[in-house]
């Protein structure tokens, strides 16, 4: 398992979080997704055999929210 922290913008409430997070959470691979739009970020819990940060980005562009440039990996 790995951890990504994704600078999103364009979340402005819980219900952004919500909407994201939960796209996440589908996305095959994907562990556990936790949307924090005070932060603009979001923290996925990825198996990296299945699913690739790159997919995670395009799920993300896919909500309509806007994926940053990566910054921390654990
Ligand atoms: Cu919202």
């Amino acid at each position: 398992m790995e951890t990504v922290e994704i600078s999103v913008q364009g979340m402005s409430c819980g219900g952004c979080e919500e909407r994201l997070s939960n796209a996440l959470n589908k996305t095959d691979g994907v562990s556990t997704a936790l949307a924090d739009h005070v932060g603009a970020k979001v923290r996925v819990l990825f198996d990296a055999d299945r699913v690739n940060e790159t997919q995670l980005r395009a799920q993300i562009a896919a909500c309509g929210f806007d994926p940053v440039s990566s910054d921390k990996h654990e």
